[in-house]
């Protein structure tokens, strides 16, 4: 018996990003393929296809065969395997989903660097021809998507470049020259490109390591604390691995000044580079807490410092702080949204995605780690962030910790050594005895905050920052400098 597929609509990734379906019109025979683009941005787009078996007996395979014109290319995909010859793009099945019982169907996604929309398309050598339908691809020329949240302005073909390879742009910020190098012994310069490697991350050889650093305060509040000498100070007298970049996005942030936090944030990617530290570029939503009601702006904001960044070793991207008030399946709904557009533009750059409750892996919700290991997002190279505040958080958090550290690649993008507020009394056992649990993991790190505002949680003594002095113990708080005597201890690398 002839076995039938059918390549249908995935109309319930539709939503409200597609911009643009083409359709592959029906055979004779009734195989019918069509794709969905389930979101796009300015340099390329995210598909997605369903294939399904219309008949009653199973099938033991599948291939699915994409022609996309010239210029356009899969960057990648995910529950299929995949292979290209020049313009042609095969695809099979992931290895679980090759058997396709009768009446049932899988689908698999991939990203398209390049606006060109497919131009043939074949299931099991049956060519889907016949292209109606609206628009067709070639001549769209794809705007960052509509989402539903329309306030922030979209990304201009000017500031997102359109590759993943291609060198990156010149720092617009000129470095000050900093006392290490991105060449030696600095922890970039020993580890290079860091990927997930299982639940941990590693460097570019595959060992397994920790980094260790401190966040900023927002970027756009404490300007002075961000200066040469305070970078100089981090990565020769702290010998910090790590600097995380909090760019907030409301409370006079990136939504009231997103060129100029943008500029921003890539002149401290620059300055970490030259002193050979670790960028962790931090969307610091808050207040809301949905992610989604920023999405259009993540969108805008990440094509960009992607793209700008691609070239670089040192970046990390963290695409929300703390979400809150919302379910998981939100948050992971966001991350699949974001991350293929960091993935267009810079492939191999980790990616962390903040969790339910405050990042705190569902707990201050009630919830658990369990539910983002039973629908964990739909990415390779990615890790969960967790966040605690030593007095605020103790036995219980750091029990789900332990138990989520065994499946899930974590990383503490923030901590405090307060409460949750960020003020109050510093909790030096409580801080202790999770940084004991965190190098025993293996679990990377950034302490909120370095700045020098008049709170607990500050790494700076008021007036540090216009002072212009940031090395030694005499200009850090009670925090900091249990901060400092726990980071600058020798790194296992
Ligand atoms: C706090 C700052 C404080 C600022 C407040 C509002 O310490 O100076 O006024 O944000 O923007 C978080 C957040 C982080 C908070 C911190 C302490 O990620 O933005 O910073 N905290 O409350 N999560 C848990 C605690």
């Amino acid at each position: 018996m002839k076995r039938k597929l059918k390549l249908v609509l995935a109309s319930a990734l539709a939503v409200a990003t597609v911009s643009t379906v083409a359709f592959f019109a029906l055979p004779a025979s009734a195989e019918a393929a069509s794709f969905t683009v389930t979101n796009s941005w300015n340099s390329g787009y995210q598909g997605e296809i369903s294939v399904s078996n219309p008949a009653s007996a199973k099938i033991s395979t599948w291939k699915v065969e994409l022609t996309l014109p010239a210029g356009s290319t899969v960057g990648q995909s995910w529950n299929a395997t995949l292979a290209a010859a020049g313009q042609k793009f095969t695809f099979t099945p992931a290895g679980w989903n090759a058997t396709i019982a009768g009446g049932a169907s899988t689908s698999f996604g991939f990203i398209v660097n390049g606006t060109g929309r497919p131009t043939s398309c074949t299931v099991n050598g049956q060519a889907c021809t016949g292209l109606t339908g609206t628009p067709t691809a070639t001549t769209s020329t794809p705007t960052a998507a509509p989402t539903t949240t329309s306030a922030s302005p979209k990304p201009t073909a000017t500031t997102v470049a359109p590759t993943t390879t291609s060198a990156s742009p010149k720092p617009t910020t000129a470095s000050p020259t900093p006392t290490k190098t991105a060449t030696g012994s600095t922890p970039l310069a020993l580890n290079g490109q860091v990927k997930v490697c299982g639940t941990n991350l590693c460097n570019e050889s595959g060992k397994k390591i920790q980094l260790r650093g401190v966040s900023s305060h927002g970027i756009h509040w404490f300007p002075s604390c961000y200066t040469g000498s305070a970078l100089d100070a981090l990565a020769t007298d702290w010998n910090a691995d790590l600097f995380r970049i909090a760019m907030y996005v409301q409370e006079g942030g990136y939504e009231s000044d997103p060129t100029g936090l943008t500029t921003k944030v890539n002149s401290l990617v620059d300055q970490a580079e030259a002193r050979g530290m670790y960028a962790l570029i931090d969307f610091h939503i808050l207040n809301p807490g949905d992610p989604s009601f920023n999405l259009t702006r993540a969108k805008e904001f990440f094509a960009k410092v992607a793209a700008r960044n691609a070239g670089k070793k040192n970046v990390i991207y963290e695409i929300a702080n703390e979400p809150n008030g919302v379910s998981w399946a939100t948050i992971k709904n966001y991350a699949e949204q974001v991350i293929p557009v960091i993935r267009a533009n810079d492939p191999d750059g980790v990616v962390v995605v903040g969790t339910r409750g405050w990042s705190s892996l569902g707990v201050s919700d009630g919830a658990s780690s369990a539910e983002i290991v039973s629908n964990p997002v739909n990415a390779s190279n990615i890790m969960y962030a967790f966040h605690f505040y030593a007095a605020s958080h103790q036995d219980n958090y750091r029990a789900e910790v332990t138990k989520a550290a065994a499946s899930l690649p974590l990383f503490v993008t923030e901590f405090g050594t307060v409460s949750a507020s960020g003020d109050g009394a510093v909790d030096t056992a409580g801080t202790n005895t999770w940084i004991d649990l965190l190098d025993k993991l293996k679990i990377s790190y950034a302490n909120w905050n370095f700045a020098d505002k008049s709170e607990g949680s500050s790494i700076l003594k008021p007036g540090a920052c216009s002072a212009g002095t940031f090395s030694g113990t005499s200009v850090l708080t009670e925090s900091g400098q249990l901060i400092r005597s726990r980071i600058r201890t020798a790194d296992d690398f």
